[in-house]
């Protein structure tokens, strides 16, 4: 099945420059770019994003860090993009993730860990529209 995935590229990743060499690994996965924008979250649109996880001991740290500097949010689409994205980026924790993931190869740490995927072809649509609206998502290309 087609699907939508949201990537978020995460402050730290925009902090060590390392947005080209994830953009350029998503794109030779063979995902194809909808829609991309560089944005500095305030504190209320990384918590909405994140609403699922309030209440949970991480939860302000991760509205702290997302908020911490500019991020670059990318709607992206391909067959079984859920399950691809999160097979590119690897597990939450770098620790824990498969090596050659984007995850193992740049985060430091499970709260600060470079990229956001989707989790569900339902999420991938939902956090999709949070960032784009259907104008600024290109079939074409
Ligand atoms: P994922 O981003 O792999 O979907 P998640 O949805 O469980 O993971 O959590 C969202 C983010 O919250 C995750 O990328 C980093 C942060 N996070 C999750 N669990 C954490 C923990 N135990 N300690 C610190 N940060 C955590
Ligand atoms: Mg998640």
């Amino acid at each position: 099945m087609i699907e939508r995935t949201l990537a978020i590229l995460k402050p730290d990743c925009v902090r060590k420059r390392l947005t080209g060499e994830v953009i350029a690994r998503i794109e030779k996965a063979g995902f194809k770019i909808l829609g991309m924008k560089k944005v500095k979250l305030t504190k209320e649109t990384a918590g909405g994003f994140y609403a699922v996880h309030k209440g949970k001991p991480f939860y302000d740290g991760l509205v702290e860090f997302m908020s911490s500097g500019p991020c670059v949010p990318i709607a992206l689409e391909k067959e079984n993009a859920i399950t691809d994205f999160r097979a590119l980026i690897g597990a939450t924790d770098p620790k824990e993730a498969v090596p050659g993931t984007v995850r193992k190869l740049f985060a430091d740490n499970k709260g600060e860990n470079i990229v956001h995927g989707s989790d569900s072809p339902e999420n991938g649509k939902i956090e999709v529209a949070y960032f784009f609206s259907d104008r600024e998502l290109v079939e074409l290309g």
